[in-house]
């Protein structure tokens, strides 16, 4: 079986200190965190950059700031997002992709998202494609919704994109795909031919979406960004807790976690 890529998504953009104490914020926090993770088997580590009072913000600076930390501790993917927070500009989203990461993350539609919206309008996703084309950046391709992944199809069959191919899919958002093995059985029937996929359980759901991806071959994301809870009414202590679980799971089910250089040759990055 192929090695387990595991995402450590560390922080998102909407979770606060209030909900999850051990939430990491700053460039020391996020590479301590990024570090235990690495230590636990994680080969990406997906970021977004905060403020010192918590908002979110896509300044290159406070990205630049959590990459270098990183980079100073550990040999880890660094994956920064262009989601961002909702209600954020398109410029301002793109702006750490200008830092040339090794990832990014690139949202394949809108959707309801909880309470809110999070729009991403074709031409502005045409427009990421060509930044992170233009600075080397490889995309990973985020799904929320089924017709995210018919776009993404699109754009195959049009050329605008070719293998590789990373897709992640994120189950469990209210306002999206639910967190159930029907919807995912429906996605992995729609990947484009040859793409790899990880699968983020938003909420309740991520153990569970996590396992099926083990079983069926694909990779995970865990962390804070997605779930909070390590078992209902239990607060992980820490990131790394997640992935050390996915990563006993992993070599439980032959899927011991693949390094970042094994990592690396899959996705196609570098080299
Ligand atoms: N914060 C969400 C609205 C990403 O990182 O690319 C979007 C998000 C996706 O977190
Ligand atoms: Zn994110």
């Amino acid at each position: 079986m192929n090695k387990l890529i595991i995402t450590a998504a560390l922080t998102g953009a909407e979770v606060t200190r209030e909900q999850q104490p051990a939430l990491p914020i700053s460039p020391e926090e996020v590479a301590q965190a990024a570090w235990e993770c690495a230590q636990a088997g994680a080969a990406i580590v997906h970021i977004h950059a905060r403020l010192p009072d918590g908002s979110s913000t896509q300044d290159a600076a406070a990205y630049r700031a959590l990459i270098d930390a990183v980079r100073a501790r550990c040999d880890v993917i660094v994956q920064v997002s262009t989601g961002g927070a909702v209600g954020m500009s398109s410029a301002e989203r793109l702006g750490p992709v200008s830092l040339r990461p090794e990832m990014a993350t690139l949202s394949m539609g809108s959707t309801n998202f909880g309470k809110d919206v999070f729009i991403n309008p074709p031409d502005d996703m045409v427009q990421f494609l060509a930044a992170m084309q233009a600075h080397g950046v490889r995309p990973e391709f985020e799904i929320f919704d089924a017709g995210h992944l018919a776009t993404l199809q699109r754009w195959v069959q049009r050329g605008t994109v070719s293998l590789p191919l990373h897709v992640d899919l994120v189950l469990g958002v209210p306002g999206a795909m639910p967190a159930t093995p029907q919807a995912l059985m429906y996605l992995l029937s729609q990947l484009p031919t040859g793409a790899t996929w990880t699968v983020a359980g938003v909420g309740a759901g991520q153990l569970q979406m996590n396992a099926l991806a083990v079983a069926l071959g694909g990779h995970v994301r865990v962390g804070f960004e997605d779930n909070i809870y390590l078992r209902k009414g239990e607060l992980a202590s820490s990131n790394a807790q997640f992935v050390e679980r996915i990563a006993s799971l992993g070599r439980l089910l032959d899927r011991p976690p693949a390094s970042p250089d094994e990592a690396r040759g899959v996705l196609g990055i570098g080299g």
